[in-house]
């Protein structure tokens, strides 16, 4: 059961489908109060009450115990006391002495207290009053996702191919580049079906064009690679390079399609191109247009993207840019003192995604100036509804691959999300690891992390154990930040063990896809914490270190190094399997905790007793794999 409170008169952010009719504000089943222009509501909670929700977010599953903010954030650093990453996926529920689940949809920020302030307290800051608020009643979480789910309409598919392993990294700047990798991936004997373009791929970093020194007859080259099997997936970034004569930026600038300053002149900022525009993506004319440019890449062959930069990422504005040259220029041939350092240090620091700036840009929403602050969550997601709208008209569903760095809940109806900028540190497969079920919540069932890690120097242990994750992740891509060791399989000794953890993944694609197009198809989740099927069982209902998948399985990475296994702990009796390469092993065990080695090319797997999976034979491509040749592996 839904009820839905409308407060003031809400922006409508599109992300939920279902009609409902209003309530009565008199109903609002929370204790709530208007405070300076903010609406805080609160509940209560009992020690053993459970809250899931936020989707993207740092931290666990379990949200208690931490301060939250929906606010889209360009930060690489996702370490645990960060609040915010590059979502806002304003859903939360409540496990335990009640159930019920909340959705505020609001574009600016939230604040979310969940236990911080006062240990069984939850404090929801709305940074305005005028919202649509979704109170989701229902006996069990998983009926209370699924409820939730289908007000907001089924998860975006992506083609079968984007299940196959993605080898990606900032940048493989060439064609020859490119080609190494493949050779590198199929001299190994690594399954591989696609291979990233990251930024150097344009010309001078304009949207919609390719560098033609790096890549000569680029649909020639594209359709080349098709013919290997691989799909190249370039990147598209918010912002349209200022450049006389770049037709993307003349359309824009002449038809007033970029984001304005109050004065209404085109709000100018700098990201990887220098000065752009950013198009806003709030208008559908503005999504038309942009979505249709596109073509100049699938006119070329091309069958997948992913959209970057889009909270927006702004690493300086003109204006901001300009304050701080003149503050600089102006201390010129002073002894500074330490704050005056620090003063000036902090100006150039504080350029980049700064709320001045974001305060200085405006929107035209239902064709009225709207400042930036009060949809700012809503700015990528429209980004990339531009490309999937397009998309879906122009060559139906499940053709294009789409993802998205930021996001907002309804953007999981045109494209999936990968988790940004992590690093390659062991605690981020664990915080991979969490943010699934919180992400499945949040209908975004086609998403992963960059495996291996992308900030920072990755080691080959990491990278296997972080794969072995991957394997069950619906994107399975390893890419890497400019600068950092190469992490691509076939560059780490003993590449067999890469192997032998890929060809895992190929031999489970008929059971990951057809679990996923269900999860979609029912609005139900592929990755459920343990504490969803055992809510009684006190262990269960603690675990964050493994997941159950599907109605088959649980799965439990190993997540430390210089270990040769871990702690697992069954809730029931379960067939412990192992796979490797084409070797399967399996073991009954009985519910309790075992202690499992698992070997660097192993990937560790639990059955329920009585399901079954399939597996097929691996190929190198997704497209040679034949799904109608299955064997099970029983439990
Ligand atoms: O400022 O395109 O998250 O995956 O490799 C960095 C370069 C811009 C951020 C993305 C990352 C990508 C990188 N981009």
């Amino acid at each position: 059961m839904i009820k839905k409170f409308t407060f003031g008169t809400p922006i409508c952010t599109e992300a939920v489908v279902e009609k409902f009719e209003t309530s009565d504000n008199k109903d609002f089943p929370f204790k709530s109060r208007e405070e300076d222009g903010k609406f805080v509501l609160e509940f209560d909670m009992t020690d053993s009450d459970i809250v899931y929700g936020l989707g993207e977010a740092p931290r666990g599953i379990n949200k208690r115990g931490w301060t939250y903010e929906s606010f889209c954030s360009d930060d690489p650093f996702h370490t645990e006391t960060k609040s915010a990453l590059y979502a806002a996926h304003n859903f939360l529920m409540l496990s335990g002495s009640d159930n019920f689940g909340i959705f505020i949809d609001y574009p600016a920020r939230i604040r979310w207290d969940i236990g911080y302030t006062a240990k069984n307290k939850t404090v929801i800051t709305i940074d305005g009053t005028e919202f649509d608020f979704y109170y989701i009643k229902g006996d069990k979480p998983i009926e209370i996702v699924k409820e939730f789910r289908k007000s907001i309409g089924k998860s975006y598919i992506p083609p079968f191919w984007a299940f196959g392993y993605q080898q990606s990294r900032w940048s493989y700047p060439d064609a020859k580049t490119v080609d190494s990798v493949i050779d590198g991936y199929d001299k190994a004997g690594i399954p591989l079906d696609c291979v990233y373009l990251d930024i150097d791929y344009m010309d001078s970093y304009k949207d919609f064009t390719v560098d033609d020194k790096k890549f000569p007859d680029f649909a020639e080259y594209v359709s080349k690679k098709r013919e290997q099997g691989i799909h190249l997936i370039p990147i598209i970034d918010a912002g349209v390079k200022k450049e006389d004569g770049y037709s993307v930026y003349e359309e824009g600038r002449d038809n007033g399609y970029f984001c304005k300053n109050e004065d209404g002149t085109d709000f100018e900022g700098g990201v990887w191109p220098g000065i752009v525009g950013f198009p806003d993506f709030l208008r559908k004319d503005v999504r038309e247009w942009f979505g249709s440019k596109y073509k100049v890449l699938t006119d070329a062959g091309i069958d997948g993207f992913w959209n970057d930069m889009n909270e927006p990422a702004i690493f300086y504005s003109v204006k901001g840019l300009e304050k701080a040259l003149d503050k600089a220029v102006s201390l010129k041939g002073e002894n500074l003192d330490l704050s005056k350092f620090f003063n000036l240090k902090d100006t150039f620091l504080g350029l980049s995604n700064s709320p001045d700036d974001y305060s200085s840009i405006y929107h035209t929403v239902d064709g009225k100036q709207v400042c930036h602050d009060r949809v700012h969550n809503i700015y990528g997601a429209n980004m990339t509804k531009a490309a999937g709208e397009y998309f879906a008209k122009e060559f139906g569903e499940e053709k294009i691959l789409m993802f998205s760095r930021a996001s907002y809940i309804g953007a999981h109806r045109s494209s999936g999300i990968w988790f940004g900028d992590n690093h390659s540190w062991w605690s981020h497969i664990l915080l991979n690891l969490k943010m699934l079920p919180s992400a499945n919540m949040c209908g975004f069932l086609y998403c992963g992390a960059d495996l291996g890690g992308f900030n920072e120097n990755a080691t080959r242990d990491l990278v296997l154990r972080f794969l072995a994750l991957g394997v069950f992740t619906p994107l399975m891509r390893n890419h890497a930040a400019l600068g950092t060791r190469d992490q691509e399989c076939y560059n780490f000794e003993n590449s067999e063990d890469f192997r032998d953890i890929i060809e895992v993944r190929y031999r489970l694609i008929p059971y990951l896809y057809s679990t996923f197009r269900k999860a979609s198809e029912e609005n139900d989740m592929i990755f459920r914490p343990l504490s969803f099927d055992y809510p009684d069982d006190k262990i269960a209902r603690e675990c964050e270190t493994q997941l159950m998948l599907g109605d088959e399985c649980m799965i439990c990475p190993v997540y430390e190094q210089n270990v040769g296994g871990r702690y697992v702990y069954l809730p029931e009796d379960m067939t412990f399997v192992k796979l490797s390469g084409t070797k399967v092993v399996t073991e009954k065990m009985t519910k309790g905790t075992h202690y499992i080695d698992v070997a660097l090319n192993e990937v560790p797997l639990f059955i329920k007793n009585g399901r079954k999976i399939p597996l097929c034979k691996t190929a190198m491509r997704t497209s040679q794999l034949d799904t109608e040749n299955l064997e099970y592996i029983i439990g």
